[in-house]
C-alpha cells in the first residue's frame, strides 16, 4: 500500500472521508482552485478528478488548480486511459467489473499499466460496480454496463467477493453522476458486512441525510460531484455533509 491509501485507512476507522469530484470537462483551472479552497474550508478530505466524456483534455490544469487552492490529496478517478497524470497524488486503478465489454474490465487497464508504472503514481486497486439507475449515466452508457438491480444487493456482494478474492482492496459502488437515487443502503451494508474491502459510495448523494445513511451502513469514502458543481456556498455544503461522516463507533478493519 502507498502513503495515500495508508493515510485513508488510518482515518476511516473513526470517520468516513468526504471526497469532492471534479470533472475536467466541466471546470477550468481557476474554478478548480476556488472549489478546492472552499472544499478544504468546509472540511473535505479528498479531491477526486475524472469524468466519462472529454475529461483527458484539461486534466493537468484541473489538478494544478486544485493544488493552488488547497493541500487536499488529489486522487484520479479515470474514465479511460487518458485519465492518468503524474501531477496527482494517487489514482484509483479501476476495473468496471459489471461491464459487458472486456475493454472496460481489463483492456484499458492493460493499456494504461505501463504508463502508470513509468509515472510512478500510487495506484489504489478498485473494483467499480454500477448499480441501477447508473446505466443511464454517462459512465454507464460509455462502459457497456449490465446494471446491478437495486433489489439484488447479493449481486453487488458477489462481485465484491470476487474482487476481494482477486486481491483488489477497494470497491466503488456507483449509482451514476446525478442519479435520482443513490446506491441503496442495503447494498452498502451487505458489502460492508461481508467483505473487508474499503468501500467508496457515490452518485446522487446530495443531502446530509443520504451521507449519514451510507456512512452508518459502512461506507468509507463518500463522493459528491453534482451537488458541488451546482455551486452556491460550497464550504457550507461540504461542512454539513462532512458532519455526517463521523462514525458513532469505530470501524473494525
Ligand atoms: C459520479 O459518484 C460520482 O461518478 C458522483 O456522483 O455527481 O451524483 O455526486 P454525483
Amino acid at each position: 500500500m502507498g502513503p495515500i491509501e495508508v493515510s485513508i485507512k488510518e482515518k476511516m476507522v473513526r470517520e468516513a472521508l468526504l471526497a469532492i469530484l471534479l470533472d475536467p470537462a466541466k471546470v477550468d483551472r481557476d474554478t478548480s482552485s476556488k472549489i478546492s479552497k472552499q472544499a478544504k474550508d468546509g472540511g473535505a478530505d479528498l479531491v477526486f478528478i475524472g469524468g466519462s466524456v472529454g475529461a483527458g483534455y484539461g486534466l493537468n490544469d484541473t489538478i494544478k488548480g486544485v493544488k493552488e487552492g488547497s493541500d487536499l490529496p488529489v486522487i484520479l478517478f479515470p474514465g479511460n486511459v487518458d485519465g492518468v497524470s503524474p501531477l496527482a497524488d494517487a489514482l484509483l486503478f479501476m476495473s468496471l467489473l459489471n461491464s459487458s465489454n472486456p475493454y472496460w474490465i481489463i483492456q484499458a487497464q492493460a493499456l494504461a499499466a505501463p504508463v502508470v508504472r513509468r509515472m510512478g503514481i500510487e495506484a489504489i486497486p478498485t473494483a467499480y460496480l454500477i448499480v441501477e439507475p447508473g446505466e443511464k449515466s454517462a459512465a454507464g452508457w460509455v462502459g457497456w454496463v449490465n446494471p446491478i438491480p437495486r433489489s439484488k444487493p447479493e449481486i453487488a456482494l458477489a462481485y465484491s467477493m470476487a474482487a476481494e478474492l482477486l486481491g483488489i482492496r477497494w470497491v466503488y459502488l456507483e449509482a451514476g453522476s446525478g442519479a435520482e437515487k443513490p446506491v441503496p443502503t442495503r447494498t452498502v451494508l451487505l458489502v460492508s458486512e461481508n467483505t473487508s474491502l474499503g468501500l467508496i459510495v457515490g452518485g446522487g448523494i446530495k443531502s446530509p441525510e443520504l451521507v449519514r445513511e451510507r456512512v452508518n451502513a459502512g461506507a468509507d469514502i463518500i463522493v459528491i460531484g453534482t451537488h458541488i458543481e451546482e455551486g452556491g456556498d460550497i464550504a457550507s455544503k461540504v461542512e454539513e455533509m462532512k458532519r455526517e461522516t463521523i462514525r458513532t463507533e469505530p470501524k473494525h478493519l
